[in-house]
């Protein structure tokens, strides 16, 4: 409920910033480029990859995301430990000024966890940060190939 609450409230909130006339400033600055979900099985987590970059003065960070479609939807890292690929959960993602972090296969990424989507679908997914500020994206979903095979 919380979060169906906070999608509808997000274009209530740009359209009064923006009727006020003044400048609105996107979310912490930080804009997304290239996002889009893997998408292999009902019963496999979904892996979500975007790049975020920080035309900002300060640092920011990526705390959390959610998405309508993913049930929990985690900021994951892919480690090597010795040989051992594991992912571990992050509790935020620093994005540093006029700095750009990608998240890619081995790396940083999103895990949607109980992917309810389809290939070809775009879902809505919301990015906060640690301003309270908000990214809303629509994101589409590829196959294992990703966004080349399609
Ligand atoms: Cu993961």
């Amino acid at each position: 409920m919380k979060r169906f609450l906070m999608l509808l409230a997000l274009p209530v909130l740009l359209g009064a910033a923006s009727a006020s006339g003044t400048p609105v400033p996107s979310p912490a600055n930080v804009h997304a480029a290239n996002a889009w979900f893997r998408y292999l099985l009902p019963n496999l987590p979904a892996g979500g990859y975007i790049t975020l970059t920080n035309s900002g003065d300060t640092t920011t960070r990526l705390v959390k995301a959610s998405s309508p479609a993913c049930g929990a939807l985690m900021l994951h890292k892919s480690e090597n430990d010795g040989g051992t690929s594991m992912m571990v959960m992050m509790k935020s993602i620093t994005i540093p000024a006029h700095g750009q972090v990608s998240f890619a296969e081995g790396g940083y990424h999103l895990m949607c966890m109980q992917p309810k989507m389809k290939v070809g679908d775009k879902v809505s997914m919301v990015l906060g940060f640690d301003d309270g500020d908000n990214l809303l994206l629509m994101v589409p979903v590829y196959g294992p190939g990703g966004p080349a095979s399609q």
